[in-house]
C-alpha cells in the first residue's frame, strides 16, 4: 500500500511496525515520576494497538499526577502495586525514557524473552531496547506515537489527537521550547483536524492547580532569590511543604520570569536532607550537561537530577557547576 513520507527521519521505523504487528499483547510503561508527555504517549499508543485487535496494558512504576484525568484512558492506568505480581511480558514497550534503570519495579516485567521497544526523545537515551525508536528530533514521545500511529494508518479518533495533543502542549510548554520543530506543528495542526479540542486540552493542562498547588507556588516564589548577577534563580521548597508534586506547580518555569535570569533552579526536599532538583535555561545554557554532572538528564533547556545535604551545601554545589556555562 503506498504510504505517505514520514514527516520525520526515523530510520528503526520499519523494526517498530514489525514489532507491534509480530505482537499479541503489549506492557506499556514509562518512566518513574511519569510526567505529562509518558502518561499521554502510552495512552495514545495503547488505543493504536487496541485499533489493531492488539491487547495493550498501561502499567506505570508509580501512580501519575491526577491533573491528566481528563484523558481518555486515564481510569484504566494500573500501577504495579495495584498488581499481583507480574507475569512476564513477551511484548514491552518503554516510552519516555532514557534508560531502563528508570521504570522502576517495572522490571519485574521482564525476562529473557521479553522483547523491548524503546521510544523515547531525550538527548541522552540509551538503546536498551531490541527495536529503538528514538530520537532527540522529536519534540516529544507522544509526537513519536503520532509518526508511528500514521505509519501503522491509524485513523487519529478525537480522544486520541487529544492525548498526543497534551503529551506534545506539555513537553513544548504550549509548542513555545526550543524543541518544537515546524514537524511538532505540522502533527499539532494534523491533530486539531481529527478532533483535538486545542482551547479545552490547553485549559485543562495549564489552568489545572489545586488551591494548596497555587499557594504553595506563592510560598515558593517568596523563596526566590538571585544569584551570579541576577543570571540564576533559586527556588527552595522545604520537606514540610506538602508533596503535590513539582509537575503540579511548574515552580521551575517562574524563574524564568524574571528578565535578568537564564538559568531557574528548584529545589524540593523530600524527604529531609534529599533534593529533587529541577533546571530549566532560557536560550544559552545546556542544563542538561550540568544535570548529567550529578547523574541527572533531561534536555538542553529542561532537566533534572538529585542531590543530598544541607541546603546551602547543595545550592553552592549547584551554582558551581552553573557558573562554568554561563
Ligand atoms: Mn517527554
Amino acid at each position: 500500500m503506498p504510504r505517505k513520507k514520514p514527516l520525520i527521519d526515523l530510520p528503526e521505523l520499519p523494526a517498530a511496525l514489525a514489532f507491534v504487528r509480530s505482537g499479541k499483547h503489549f506492557v506499556l510503561t514509562a518512566h518513574v515520576n511519569c510526567d505529562g508527555d509518558g502518561v499521554a504517549a502510552c495512552l495514545a499508543l495503547q488505543a493504536i494497538l487496541r485499533s489493531l485487535g492488539k491487547s495493550a496494558s498501561v502499567v506505570l512504576p508509580d501512580s501519575p499526577n491526577a491533573q491528566y484525568h481528563f484523558l481518555d484512558g486515564w481510569a484504566q492506568i494500573e500501577t504495579i502495586d495495584s498488581q499481583p505480581p507480574a507475569p512476564k511480558a513477551k511484548h514491552l514497550i518503554v516510552l519516555d525514557c532514557p534508560v531502563l534503570t528508570r521504570i522502576g519495579r517495572i522490571e519485574e516485567y521482564i525476562d529473557n524473552d521479553t522483547k523491548i521497544l524503546a521510544l523515547d526523545h531525550h538527548q541522552d537515551s540509551l538503546p536498551f531496547g531490541h527495536v529503538n525508536l528514538t530520537t532527540p528530533q522529536a519534540s516529544s514521545s507522544s509526537e513519536l506515537v503520532y509518526h508511528l500511529g500514521s505509519a501503522l494508518n491509524f485513523k487519529f479518533t478525537p480522544a486520541v489527537a487529544e492525548q498526543i495533543y497534551m503529551g506534545i502542549l506539555y513537553d513544548t510548554g504550549g509548542f513555545r521550547y526550543a524543541l518544537t520543530t515546524p514537524t511538532t506543528l505540522e502533527v499539532g495542526a494534523q491533530l486539531v483536524r481529527a478532533g483535538a479540542r486545542l482551547d479545552m486540552v490547553a485549559d485543562r493542562l495549564f489552568n489545572n492547580k489545586s488551591l494548596p498547588a497555587l499557594k504553595l507556588l506563592g510560598r515558593a516564589l517568596e523563596s526566590l532569590q538571585l544569584y551570579c548577577g541576577e543570571r540564576v534563580a533559586f527556588v527552595h521548597l522545604g520537606n514540610a511543604d506538602p508533596d503535590i508534586g513539582m509537575d503540579n506547580v511548574d515552580v521551575v518555569n517562574y524563574g524564568l520570569m524574571v528578565q535578568t535570569v537564564e538559568v531557574s533552579v528548584t529545589l524540593k526536599e523530600e524527604p529531609p536532607r534529599k533534593y529533587r532538583i529541577s533546571l530549566r535555561s532560557r536560550q544559552r545554557v545546556d542544563v542538561r550537561q550540568i544535570a548529567a554532572a550529578f547523574g541527572g538528564g533531561g534536555h538542553t533547556r529542561a532537566s533534572g537530577c538529585r542531590l543530598e545535604g544541607d541546603v546551602n551545601q547543595v545550592r553552592n554545589q549547584l551554582l558551581a557547576e552553573i557558573e562554568k556555562y554561563l
